[in-house]
């Protein structure tokens, strides 16, 4: 949903780790961070994530969203994610509004 309408996006698969991710970032120079998680046991590292990105000095410079289906709105808000959607065409609508592209 978000490649059909325009974003350039790295999938990097399942059970990806904080490491991966910023490594990621940095060989893309990505803009925009989405996390998916399906289990509440796996849904704590997408707050490890954005500790990390904080610590290595780059969240200011990508926006992130989170989803999947235990997570919700106050989720991303308790770890200072940029926003939540809950399926693909939110997502797509959320990913514009974070990137100033409307929608
Ligand atoms: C299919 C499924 C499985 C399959 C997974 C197959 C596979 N390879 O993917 C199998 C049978 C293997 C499985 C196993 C288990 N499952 Co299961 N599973 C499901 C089920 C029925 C559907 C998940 C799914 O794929 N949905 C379709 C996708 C497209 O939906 P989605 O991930 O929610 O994504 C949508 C939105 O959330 C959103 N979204 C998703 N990611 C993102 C990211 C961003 C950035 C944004 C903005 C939006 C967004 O957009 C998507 C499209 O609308 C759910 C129940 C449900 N209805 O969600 C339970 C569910 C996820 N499973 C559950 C559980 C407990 C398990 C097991 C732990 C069971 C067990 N005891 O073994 C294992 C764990 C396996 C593992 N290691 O992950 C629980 C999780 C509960 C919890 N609170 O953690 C659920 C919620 C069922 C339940 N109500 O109990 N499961």
């Amino acid at each position: 949903m978000l490649a059909v309408n325009g974003f350039q996006v790295y999938d990097l698969g399942v059970n990806v780790s904080p490491e991966a991710f910023i490594a990621k970032i940095r060989e893309t120079g990505a803009q925009l961070l989405g996390m998916s998680a399906l289990l509440t046991t796996t849904m704590t590292v997408q707050r490890e994530v954005i500790r990390q990105l904080e610590a290595e000095g780059m969240r200011d410079h990508i926006r992130v969203m989170v989803g999947g289906a235990p997570v919700t709105a106050s989720w991303a808000d308790e770890i200072g994610a940029d926003g939540y959607a809950e399926d693909a065409v939110g997502a797509v609508g959320l990913a514009q509004r974070l990137m100033g592209l409307g929608g």
